[in-house]
Order: C-alpha cells, then sequence, then structure tokens
C-alpha cells in the first residue's frame, strides 16, 4: 500500500472540480469549502455507477466497479472490494496481517448493510480473514445482526470459511518491537490507519455499504471499534445516501457518526456538509482533544454526489466515478 502516493484531486480532469487540501482554520470556514466538489461540469451530471472508499484502496474500488459495470448489485460489489484488502497480508490493519491486540492477537470487526436497510456485523472475530463476508452470512442467514468472538467464528466455520492464523511474522515483529515499550496512544498518524470502508452505487442507483478492519492496533483485548457498529462505522438509507468511517473508532461511535451523516443529508445538507457537520460535533465537544486522534468520513447522497472530512490531517480516500480510479486527499478541521 503506497498510502503516500497521493494524487491530488485538482490535478484531474473528467471528476469535475475540488476543493483540494485546504487548511481549514475555523468552524465557519468548514462551510465554506467544498461547494463545488465532485460535479462533472462537463455532462452536468453526477457519474453512476459509483464507488468510495477510505484510504488508499485502489485494487479494491476496481474489483467493486469491475461488478458494478458488469450490472452487478452494490452488495456484492462493496462485499468483493473489501474483500481485496482483507486478503492482503501487507495491509496491517485490516484482515489477514491485520496488527494484533496488545496480547497478540488479531480480531477483526466488520460490517455490511444493503439496500433494503439489512445490515449484518461480527465483532471480535478470530482466525477468519474475510470478515465481512461473515457479516453478510449474519445478515442473510441468521436472524441476528451482530455475532461476536467465538460464537461468530464458530459460525463462520459452519458456512465454510476455514480457520486460519492471521498474524503474519511482519505484524508479529511489529507488535513484538511495540511490548518494548508498551505504551498505548491513539494514534494520529495516517500510516497507521487503513481500515476499508466502501459505499457504492449500482446501475440501478441503489446504495450498499460494508466495513472492515482489524481495529486499533495493540487494542486492549476485547476492544471493539465503530466498525461493526450499524449507524457508528457505517450507515446506509437507500433513500437518502450513505456513510462510513474511519480512524479512532471511540470518537465516531460517541456521536452516532454514520447516522448523523445520513441524518444531515436527509435534513437537505450535500455529503461535503453533513461530514463537515459531524466532524464539527466531535471537534466541538467541552475538553475535546481532536489534535491527538483522527476521524474521518466519506459519504455519498442518492444523486452520486460525495463527500469526505477529517480532523487535524486529511486522509485518503478512492473514489471510482466516470471511468476514473482516483486517490484523493480530504480536506480537515484544523483550529489552529
Ligand atoms: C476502529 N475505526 O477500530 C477503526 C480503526 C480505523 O483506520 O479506522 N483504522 O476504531
Amino acid at each position: 500500500m503506497k498510502r503516500r502516493d497521493f494524487i491530488k484531486n485538482t490535478s484531474l480532469t473528467g471528476l469535475g472540480f475540488a476543493v483540494g487540501n485546504a487548511l481549514v482554520n475555523s468552524n465557519e470556514d468548514i462551510a465554506k469549502t467544498h461547494k463545488a466538489q465532485n460535479h462533472n461540469a462537463a455532462s452536468n451530471s453526477y457519474g453512476l455507477p459509483l464507488v468510495v472508499a477510505t484510504w488508499h484502496v485502489k485494487n479494491a474500488t476496481a474489483k467493486a466497479m469491475e461488478i458494478l459495470q458488469a450490472g452487478g448489485n452494490a452488495l456484492d460489489a462493496v462485499e468483493q472490494g473489501c474483500r481485496i484488502e482483507e486478503a492482503d497480508a501487507k495491509g496491517q490493519t485490516v484482515g489477514k496481517g491485520g496488527l494484533p491486540d496488545r496480547d497478540g492477537n488479531v480480531t477483526l470487526d466488520a460490517s455490511i448493510m444493503d439496500k433494503d436497510g439489512n445490515c449484518g456485523s461480527v465483532v471480535y472475530l478470530q482466525n477468519i480473514t474475510h470478515a465481512v463476508s461473515v457479516a453478510r452470512k449474519v445478515m442473510e442467514d441468521t436472524p441476528h445482526v451482530m455475532l461476536a468472538g467465538e460464537g461468530a467464528k464458530q459460525f463462520a466455520i459452519s458456512k465454510g470459511f476455514e480457520p486460519e492464523n492471521l498474524l503474519t511474522e511482519a505484524s508479529k515483529n511489529a507488535w513484538q518491537k511495540w511490548k518494548v515499550k508498551a505504551q498505548y496512544q491513539p494514534i494520529i498518524n495516517i500510516e497507521n490507519h487503513d481500515t476499508i470502508g466502501m459505499l457504492a452505487i449500482d446501475k440501478n442507483g441503489d446504495i450498499s455499504g460494508a466495513c472492515t478492519t482489524s481495529g486499533l492496533a495493540y487494542k486492549m483485548g476485547g476492544r471493539v471499534g465503530d466498525s461493526p457498529i450499524i449507524g457508528s462505522g457505517l450507515f446506509i438509507d437507500n433513500e437518502i445516501g450513505g456513510c462510513v468511517a474511519t480512524g479512532l473508532g471511540e470518537e465516531v461511535v460517541k456521536t452516532v457518526g454514520s447516522f448523523l451523516v445520513v441524518e444531515l443529508m436527509r435534513q437537505g445538507k450535500t455529503p461535503q456538509q453533513a461530514c463537515e457537520e459531524a466532524i464539527r460535533r466531535i471537534v466541538t465537544k467541552p475538553n475535546s482533544n481532536y489534535k491527538n486522534f483522527q476521524v474521518g468520513y466519506v459519504a455519498v447522497n442518492k444523486k452520486g454526489e460525495t463527500g469526505y472530512y477529517s480532523i487535524h490531517q486529511y486522509f485518503s480516500v478512492t473514489k471510482y466515478q466516470d471511468g476514473v480510479n482516483v486517490q484523493i486527499q480530504s480536506d480537515y478541521f484544523n483550529k489552529a
């Protein structure tokens, strides 16, 4: 994953205009950014189908788009797209190769949500690479929404998933190095995040989303983040749009972030405005220490407009629309 290999959205044709990674200095400034983002000036339309995802995940968005271009649905697209990152053992915050908790256990969280508002998720899943597909099985084959831990693992095995060791040598070595100091702090460095959250709109205009992660590196044993919590790490309302989150899950959960973004779009905000407002809710809390963590939202509305925003520093977003699969830097909140 070449997470530093960014392409500035301002240099693109075919994606319309965008604001770029402008520094935002005040709450008031937030509202002024991204007014024109995503609009395809040439055609005066927002190209569908569309895939948008957190971080630098071009292979994943390419896979999802392949499915959509072939007439497949958004649900299959987001599942198959996320599986690309889960299978990549070099990616250290999702699926196989994910960094472990402080006890050395790799534990996965994932969720998926479809156009009809059905959803499924798994938390604290061990030894199964494709957590997103287990989440889909929970959604489709059980009367429940969420399965955890050993129950989730046994369910996955009953559905034919093969248990395997997810702790690669590289992740084990990194954990052993970390153990020397064993100091845990929320990490703001973007290089330590690449949970994949993906949203897709298919040719029928239907929206689905998915999110999958190994969570925060060196978390406490048993810790669960926002990614598998419907409404926090992911929310879809096919009449309105969808949202996925990345970053410090605890802060997303406290504001029910993805649900908030979708509800703000329901009230008339663009995806960009909605993401900015959801970030504002975090940073304006009394005693918010937002300079010490990161949260990023990616949102899409029914028209195919997208938005993305983060705290303190940009995060990268991959968008595949109008035949262009590209990495974009988000704008971000940074009250000096
Ligand atoms: C979590 N939100 O478990 C996830 C971590 C993440 O990029 O997004 N990493 O809190």
